[in-house]
């Protein structure tokens, strides 16, 4: 057994040298790989080596004009071409070459702090490149754990307002249990002129900015990054990891998953973990590493719950889930019949009658359509159908809802109620370009009673009414285009 109290001082001196010659030897010897750097919403894949290496890792700056949200242009500053920049991934305790290159058409100079960096600056100063130039430096993966990269070009505030951030994850050197899918998002607040939805190239705002007040709050770069076509996609019984970031550059995300609950969370990138978490704060800078199963089929939607950015801002993406629904863990709605209140049934019973049956209140198509209209679509489209200015486009005497309604194939309607909708559409002749959730739990009988209330009043007419078995068919149709 090795005993250093009976070795003598000599020895202990040369064995020091030993040491500190093999220590050295084994950093210039090191195996040199090169790190596999992906786009959102890909995570790199995890690194199996059980010894240390040395990674190279290749970012490249590109200014490039990239779209915010439908319509509406932006001109990003990126790693790699995309917000967020590329995924990064080392093993806690490699030694990390970074390459920073910047790309001859920029107007800019840049450079990039890493958070999982020791020593000043992260590497910013070592790496200011100047437009058509490439820089280097090498830092020492001492932590474990997610970490934020940002630009801290001057002014800084733009520059990651830009759009100039990612994540790097240092692998633990007990990496974390295997899922089915490993996701990339960060979230990002941005500053143009133009509010919400001013179509066409919009500057950045440097008072907005400076002011803290966001006209768009969004995952990986885009209002539409993760919805329709481009959702995440994954399967009932599968188990997701996310590895999320918050770019800032001011906000502090309240991150949900809306109909999910966060089996683990890593909160703050670290390595100690909390269950069973509803929301996580990911701190601007930030980062958390949030996981779970997923028990039951649907769409589940991907939220900051500061609810307001999310309906009105583009921060909201979707995980379209695959698979049986499992009923005995969510139902569907079960029930929806008239509640007259203690009120009314106490005030029958008063006047010595029986409590009188609730009378169907709705015009058209019974009052079954108008209750569901009233719990499920009301709260965006307004009470009597009148839409919200600006943000949600009327039903009533609505021409895009009429023409479809009285067209031949209704199931593009259908597949509106059941997928949501996303893009510019013009009703009356004003665009709106909104995002409308899919209304869960409905039952072909609540779609047919709901699409024939909301087409027969506030004066619309002319449509005939919408029948359970035209829904059953156009939900089969509709279902069947989704991947
Ligand atoms: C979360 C808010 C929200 C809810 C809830 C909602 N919608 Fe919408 N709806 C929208 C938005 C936003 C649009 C426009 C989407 C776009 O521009 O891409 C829209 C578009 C529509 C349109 C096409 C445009 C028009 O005005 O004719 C119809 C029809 C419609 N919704 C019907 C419904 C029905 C029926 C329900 C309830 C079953 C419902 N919506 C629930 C937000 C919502
Ligand atoms: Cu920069």
């Amino acid at each position: 057994m090795f005993d250093a109290s009976r070795m003598t001082t000599t020895t202990r001196w040369w064995t020091m040298v030993l040491w500190a010659i093999t220590a050295s030897a084994a950093a210039a010897d090191l195996p040199v790989e090169k790190a596999v750097v992906t786009a959102p919403p890909n995570v790199s894949p995890v690194i199996t080596r059980t010894t240390p290496a040395r990674v190279v890792v290749e970012l490249e700056v590109i200014e490039k004009v990239g779209q915010l949200a439908d319509g509406v242009e932006y001109s990003f500053w990126t790693y790699g071409g995309t917000v967020p920049g590329g995924f990064v991934r080392v093993r806690q305790g490699d030694t990390v070459e970074l390459h920073l290159a910047n790309h001859p058409d920029n107007k800019l100079p840049h450079n990039i702090d890493l958070h999982a960096v020791t020593g000043p600056g992260g590497g910013a100063a070592s790496t200011f490149t100047a437009p058509g130039h490439k820089t280097r430096f090498t830092f020492k993966a001492l932590n474990p754990g997610l970490y934020i990269y940002h630009c801290a070009t001057a002014p800084v505030g733009m520059h990651i307002a830009n759009g100039m951030y990612g994540l790097i994850y240092v692998q633990p050197i007990k990496p974390l249990p295997p899922v089915d899918h490993e996701f990339y998002v960060v979230q990002g607040d941005f500053y143009t002129d133009a509010p919400f939805g001013v179509k066409g190239h919009q500057a950045f705002s440097m008072q907005r900015a400076i002011d803290e007040h966001p006209s768009y709050v969004v995952f990986n770069g885009s209002a539409l990054s993760m919805v329709g076509d481009r959702a995440l996609q994954a399967k009932v019984g599968e188990r997701i990891r996310l590895f999320v970031g918050n770019g800032g550059p001011n906000l502090v995300s309240s991150f949900h998953v809306i109909g999910e609950i966060f089996d683990t969370v890593y909160f703050e990138g670290g390595q100690h973990s909390q269950t069973d978490v509803q929301t996580t704060l990911i701190p601007a800078g930030g980062s958390a590493i949030v996981e779970f199963k997923l028990d039951t089929n649907g769409t589940y939607l991907l939220v900051d719950h500061s609810i307001l950015r999310t309906f009105n801002k583009g921060s909201l993406a979707m995980l379209k889930v695959d698979g049986e629904q499992v009923h005995d863990i969510y139902s569907g709605k079960e029930l929806d019949e008239i509640y007259l209140g203690d009120e009314s049934v106490a005030s029958a019973l008063k006047k010595g009658s029986e409590p009188q049956p609730a009378k169907p209140t709705a015009v058209g198509a019974g009052a079954d359509g108008k209750a569901i209209f009233e719990s499920n679509c009301a709260m965006c489209h307004q009470a009597a159908g009148q839409g919200l200015e600006a943000v949600f486009p009327p039903l009533a005497k609505a021409d895009y809802l009429m023409e479809r309604a009285k067209s031949a194939d209704r199931s593009e309607l259908v597949g509106l109620i059941l997928n949501g909708k996303t893009g510019a559409l013009t009703v009356n002749g004003i665009e709106y370009n909104g995002v409308m959730t899919p209304v869960a739990g409905l039952t072909d009988e609540d779609i047919a009673a709901v699409l024939s209330f909301v087409t027969s009043n506030w004066g619309n007419a002319g449509a005939p009414p919408f029948t359970v078995d035209e829904v059953k068919k156009a939900r089969a149709s509709v279902t069947a285009k989704v991947p």
